[in-house]
Order: structure tokens, then C-alpha cells, then sequence
């Protein structure tokens, strides 16, 4: 993460940031404002242009932290670091390095977390030093699965777009981050209400749980991947995320994996829970030749969102039809392991299935998802161009039944493992919708459409007299 800010005594720095993953249980902040200090040169020059671009680094290892050497802090609830740090300017004006404290913060590493639990930290920009650590609270003590696994909070999203009262945002965007979101190993989707000018307010109240994922056994499913956080135009502030998790060996064997989930959450301000949400399914799912390329496709449903319902899901297993229009279905090990994009009103979105089992034929596939943002339905008409012709139309790029219906389809194999990158190219087609470009991980690019720009009317109020 590189973000630019001012100091207080000097002028605009730019900085680095990074995280170790795997690698270890610690960040780093780099001064990179001037990029002549990265010239070779001789040893001695090197090594104080070195020490100068170090501005700071956390890490677990308190003994370094408690050093008279200012450049190191530390904190024992510092996990391995898949948290990738964000910087953001928050409601007093200033900019922190804001982050989640990752994972097996309880490894007995010598600098072990007592509690295991979840937690965020505000770290001051230019010095490292702990600003706030807020805690979830939900730890060992609270593990779902009562092993007493410790938990950890992953990727940070900052939402700066007003504040919400009532239920209701107020405000606009201003450049300072009012709430951020993330989500725990044990399912949990927390909300850290940042939006007081006074940091004494921040954290001062626990933060708050909108939600814990489970799927339909209730079995918590876990929260690895970045939130994507996004006002409507109704100005609800919605949630986008999946579940899953691919950080040990057993993470990539189908017989561990228990269903995984995608979900739209509005934040309420409240604990939501399944029950509070529309579903979605997919009811087909096979290989599909679009006349010279085979890719494998998925329909889903396009059920209609009401009133009550706070969100939506879609359980990721493979609808089987016996033949006779019985479906069961199959579970393949899928999982969203990176995070969700919204554009215009769709939410895009990768899965990733990655059966290592020894005794089973390793799959490995990830589909695209594209679905309704509000609603989580099938849109009605196709935005990616599926049969690879570089034109995006319903003869080409729909899948056509047995029935011989033509269905949009939601989700198709072989656009790689991560979210592909996608361009609004300011072109329109013919049928007036807007024109984007997607590039894949293996830089293959295919067009989308952006759904046309209609106004309806998204609620009414029946004002009786008597
Ligand atoms: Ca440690
Ligand atoms: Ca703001
Ligand atoms: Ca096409």
C-alpha cells in the first residue's frame, strides 16, 4: 500500500507499506519520496540512504518494541501479517496505517497473543507507534468450533461516503474514512465506527458484529478476503464478501471444505444473521460449447429482494439433475478467497475450487460471478462477452436450454485466479449501455457492458387519509 500525506513539520512524503503474509508476524513503512536514494552507489552512502527510508516497522517481537531504537513497536496480538495495511485519513484530519492483526497471533513464538482475539490497530504514519487497538473481543474463548483456535482479522475497508443515523447515510463523501469493515476467521463480519472528529471516540464503544456467516447447517464459514463496501443509490451501504480460507495445507482438499458462501449484506446497524437474507442458488451448472470454445457456465436464480430482507447469499456447491429434474448437490471445495469489485450496479466476484487430494484428480478452476448488486438475481442480460468473439450479444454470450430458453449467464470458467481488471473505455453500443474492457491474470482482454442508465422508482409510500 502506498499512500502520500503531509507531516506536521515537513512537507508531502510518500510511503510504502507492506506486509510479510506467511513470511512472518510484522509491517514495514518505507520513505520513498525521493527515488534517488534507491541509486547504487558505494557501501557507506548505500547503507545511510538505507537507515533513511526505514521509517518504522511493528511487529510482534515486544523486547525489539521495547528498544530504545524508536524505528521499532510492537504488539504480542500481531498475527502473520495477510492484513494488507491501508493507509487512510481519518475524521481528526490525520493519516494512520490501518490494519487487521492477521493470523496465529497465538503461536507459541515467544511473543504469543493471551487472547487470540481479532483485533485492528491504528498505527501513527510517520513513527509506527500504536495510536489505537481496538478488539473485538472474540477470541480463543470464543471459537466456534470450541478448539479454542485463536481468530484474526483480515484485510481492512475503509467507507468514507457520510455517516449512517437511523439507518440512513447522511453526508457525503469527504475524503475521511467514517467506518471500517472486516472480516474474522470465525465468520464474523465487524463494523468501527471511526466517524467522531474526536479519536477519543474511536473504539470507545466495542465495535459492532453485522454479521456471522454460516452456512445452512450453521457452521461458521470464514472471512479472509476484503469487504467491498459501496453506497446505493437508495443510500443503503452495502457489504460484499464470500467465504473461505486458503492458508493451510488441509484449506486445498475438497473434503475439508465445508459449503462456502457469497453474500450482499446492507449494513442496518444491527447483527444480521441467514435468516435475515434473500437466496439466491445456482441451478445450472455444466460445460457449454459456445460454438468453438468449451468453457463451464452457471445460471442462477433471479429472485426479487423485499422490503424485509437486509441482503441476499448464494451457497457455491454444483447443481446435479438427475435426468428427471431432480437436483442434489455437489460440493467441489469452492471458495472466495479474494475480494469482490462493484461496478455500476453489478457485483463481480472470483471462486476458487483447488482440490489437492492426494487420491482424487486435482481440479483446479476458478469461475467469474456477476450478479444483480441489490439482489445477488441473474441479470437480464449478459455484460461479459462469454464466447470470447469480441462482441458482447444474447446470441453469442447466452447459454440456451434443452428447453430452448436463452439465459444470462451468471458465472463461466477461465478468467484466472484473481478478479480480473476492469476499464471503463467511455464507449457506447448500439443498445446505449456503456462499454468496459476486462483483462484476466493471463492478459487476455474481452469486453463487458455496463448496464444501461434507466431511473426507477425504488420505493413508495401509500399515504392513506383514513
Ligand atoms: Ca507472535
Ligand atoms: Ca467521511
Ligand atoms: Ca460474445
Amino acid at each position: 500500500m502506498k499512500g502520500e500525506f503531509v507531516t506536521g513539520s515537513d512537507s508531502w512524503r510518500t510511503v510504502l507499506v507492506g506486509g510479510l503474509r506467511r513470511g512472518g508476524q510484522g509491517i514495514y513503512a518505507l520513505d520513498i519520496t525521493d527515488p534517488s536514494r534507491f541509486v547504487n552507489g558505494d557501501n557507506s552512502a548505500d547503507n545511510t540512504r538505507a537507515a533513511a527510508t526505514l521509517l518504522w516497522e511493528f511487529s510482534d517481537d515486544v523486547a525489539l518494541g521495547a528498544t530504545a531504537d524508536d524505528k521499532y513497536t510492537a504488539d504480542a496480538d500481531l498475527g502473520y501479517s495477510y492484513s494488507d495495511p491501508q493507509i487512510m485519513r481519518l475524521n481528526d484530519g490525520n493519516f494512520y496505517v490501518v490494519l487487521g492483526n492477521g493470523y496465529n497471533s497465538t503461536e507459541a513464538d515467544g511473543n504469543a497473543s493471551s487472547t487470540g482475539d481479532a483485533v485492528l490497530y491504528l498505527l501513527n504514519v510517520v513513527t509506527g507507534e500504536v495510536f489505537k487497538k481496538i478488539s473485538t473481543q472474540t477470541g480463543m474463548n470464543e471459537d466456534p468450533n470450541t478448539g479454542s483456535l485463536g481468530n484474526g482479522l483480515a484485510t481492512v475497508t475503509g467507507f468514507d461516503g457520510g455517516q449512517l443515523s437511523d439507518g440512513h447515510l447522511a453526508g457525503k463523501a469527504d475524503g475521511k474514512v467514517d467506518y471500517v469493515y472486516a472480516g474474522d476467521l470465525f465468520g464474523n463480519v465487524w463494523k468501527f465506527d471511526l466517524s467522531s472528529t474526536d479519536p477519543d471516540n474511536w473504539g470507545a464503544s466495542a465495535p459492532t458484529r453485522l454479521f456471522t456467516a454460516q452456512d445452512a447447517s450453521a457452521k461458521n464459514q470464514p472471512v479472509t478476503s476484503k469487504i467491498e463496501a459501496v453506497r446505493l443509490s437508495n443510500n443503503e451501504i452495502m457489504l460484499y464478501f464470500g467465504s473461505g480460507k486458503l492458508l493451510e495445507q488441509s484449506d486445498a482438499q475438497t473434503v475439508n471444505i465445508s459449503t462456502q458462501t457469497f453474500y450482499g449484506i446492507v449494513d442496518s446497524g444491527t447483527t444480521l444473521t441467514r435468516s435475515n437474507l434473500l437466496e439466491q442458488s445456482i441451478y445450472f451448472q455444466d460445460d457449454y460449447n459456445f460454438s468453438g470454445i468449451t468453457k463451464e457456465v452457471r445460471l442462477t436464480t433471479e429472485h426479487t429482494r423485499n422490503a424485509s430482507q437486509q441482503g441476499w447469499f448464494i451457497d457455491l456447491k454444483k447443481p446435479v439433475d438427475d435426468g428427471n429434474g431432480n437436483i442434489s448437490y455437489e460440493n467441489e471445495g469452492e471458495q472466495v478467497i479474494v475480494g469482490a469489485r462493484f461496478i455500476d450496479n453489478y457485483v463481480y466476484f472470483v471462486t476458487n475450487i483447488s482440490n489437492q487430494d492426494a487420491c482424487l484428480t486435482p481440479i483446479e478452476k476458478n469461475f467469474l460471478m456477476v450478479l444483480s448488486a441489490r439482489s445477488g438475481a441473474s441479470l437480464n442480460s449478459v455484460v461479459i462477452d462469454t464466447n470470447e468473439d469480441g462482441t458482447i450479444d444474447e446470441a453469442g454470450d447466452n447459454v440456451t436450454l434443452s428447453d430452448g430458453s436463452s439465459k444470462t449467464v451468471s458465472g463461466r470458467t477461465g478468467f484466472g485466479t484473481q478478479l480480473p481488471i476492469i476499464i471503463k473505455t467511455g464507449d457506447v453500443s448500439s443498445d446505449g449501455s456503456e462499454e468496459s474492457v476486462i483483462c484476466d491474470v493471463n492478459n487476455k482482454c474481452h469486453k463487458v457492458k455496463s448496464p444501461k442508465k434507466t431511473w426507477t422508482r425504488l420505493s413508495w409510500e401509500e399515504i392513506r387519509t383514513q
